[in-house]
């Protein structure tokens, strides 16, 4: 029996790409969507068929749900992939799919919208077993409490908004002092971004890694992992390059705390893909939030683990169970993915325009996911991501070579881009130790 009819890909550029190349593998028929500035997007060509859904804002197009709920009606598609950003983590979207008689590839909207909520997200996982910084036992009532808990755990910490997340919505208190006002700007900041001013606390860790955990559940409680992701190196909360495992973790670690998750997981209910996010620091985990989509960087899990992620999501979204155990999953060398984006590689400022040379490297060991084509003009309204480069090679060592030598063969001409940042952090020396931290990347682009 077919898995789907016809899947409906709400996004653009090379996640549509990504989810297509799936669908296509399986022999499912493809919908692509695309606003008025992509009519001549990558894929929007590759696809089967294509809607147009609106004006170049993504509010009027990538977020307009009675649009992408009406092209999928006339069509025919039978089920909506989300990829990551736009309607992805939308639980209402996720709803109104499922109200409309067509699947949603992804969690239940019950797991989207707890896991949105970073307080009940952190209650679930702590009630089942999974470690958290130390911190507010949920949300901080006010300023008194705020003192209690903060004087109990310890200064410097932290006042998160619960519908933040991704860095939206903290401030630093670094000691008794500097709480109030901390307090005060944390809960009206929360209010006027997220119409929620719910904060909670938690103790400030200084040097941590960001080590987030790849999860597959088929909602009848099985769920595996595929290890880990270090993605560390980011600058104002944007990733540039991930890797898979981490440098600074062992096989009797990932063992440790995949076995945690995916007990939690389990008992949850949880479904399809899933990633949990930690900070690392001393040796110990703490989680910090659970992201419920397909992540930009799932690519370095799917090569050290040998699968397709996409396709996974899909089947689970179609109802088959899990194929496979946790003893089946065997991970294989090294993975790293660079981000290049179309920005300035210095001030990091956009920069739109027209591809006149687009030369992906290729060889041994190298993936680039990309909807970038020689005469395409980069649009100014989306993400600046245009192309991911994902090397794999035996060790480290082997993959950091590789990934220097084919971000030497890349060629992207007419715009600016990041590939000669990444070409300098590959020939760092601390980069190269596996030695570094969040706070790393900053202090490296700042040093040139
Ligand atoms: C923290 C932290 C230090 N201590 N929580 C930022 C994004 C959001 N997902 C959580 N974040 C942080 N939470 C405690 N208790 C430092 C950060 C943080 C960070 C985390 C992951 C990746 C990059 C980051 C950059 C700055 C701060």
């Amino acid at each position: 029996m077919a898995l789907f009819h016809k899947i409906l890909i709400a996004n653009r550029g090379e996640i549509a790409l990504r989810i297509q190349r799936a669908c296509r593998e399986l022999g499912i028929p493809t919908v692509a969507v695309h606003s008025t500035a992509d009519a001549t997007a990558m894929h929007v060509r590759l696809a089967d068929e294509s809607v147009c859904i609106g004006p170049p804002s993504a509010r009027e197009s990538y977020l307009n749900i009675p649009a992408i709920l009406s092209a999928a009606a006339i069509t025919g598609a039978d089920a909506i992939h989300p990829g990551y950003g736009f309607l992805s983590e939308n639980a209402r979207f996720a709803e109104m799919v499922e109200a409309h008689g067509l699947t949603f590839i992804g969690p239940s909207p019950a797991h989207i919208r707890m896991m949105g909520d970073k307080i009940a997200a952190k209650t679930a996982m702590a009630g089942l077993g999974v470690p958290l910084v130390p911190g507010s036992d949920g949300a901080v009532a006010d300023l008194d409490d705020a003192r209690e808990v903060a004087g109990r755990i310890g200064y410097p910490v932290l006042i998160k908004a619960a519908a933040g997340g991704g860095g939206r919505g903290m401030k630093v208190a670094a000691s008794e002092a500097s709480l109030e006002e901390a307090w005060r700007v944390a809960r009206t900041e929360a209010a006027s971004a997220f119409g929620n001013d719910q904060v909670y606390l938690e103790k400030y860790l200084d040097q941590p890694r960001h080590i987030e955990l790849q999860v597959l559940a088929d909602g009848h409680g099985h769920v595996v992992h595929f290890g880990e992701r270090d993605c560390s190196l980011q600058r104002r909360h944007q990733k540039l390059l991930e890797e898979a495992g981490s440098p600074v973790l062992d096989a009797a670690a990932r063992d440790a705390l995949g076995a945690r998750v995916t007990t939690a997981l389990s008992r949850l209910g949880y479904r399809n893909a899933g990633t949990l996010e930690f900070l690392y620091q001393d040796g110990q985990f703490a989680f910090i939030e659970m992201n419920t989509r397909l992540q930009v960087e799932h690519p370095v899990s799917e090569l050290i683990a040998g699968i397709d992620l996409v396709k996974e999501q899909i089947r689970l979204a179609a109802g088959e169970p899990l194929g496979y155990t946790q003893a089946d999953i065997h991970f294989s060398g090294h993975a790293i993915e660079c981000r290049i984006n179309a920005e300035d590689p210095v001030t990091f400022s956009p920069t739109p325009g027209r591809v006149n040379v687009f030369h992906p490297p290729g060889g041994p060991g190298v993936r680039v996911d990309s909807a970038l084509y020689a005469g395409y003009t980069v649009p100014p309204y989306y993400d600046s991501l245009v192309a991911k480069l994902i090397v794999h090679a035996p060790s480290r060592a082997e993959a950091i070579a590789r990934l220097a030598r084919a971000l030497d063969e890349f060629v992207i001409d007419g715009i600016k881009t990041t590939l000669s940042l990444h070409q300098r952090i590959v020939r760092d020396r601390e980069f190269l130790a596996g030695e570094y931290t969040i706070h790393w990347l900053e202090r490296f682009v700042e040093s040139e």
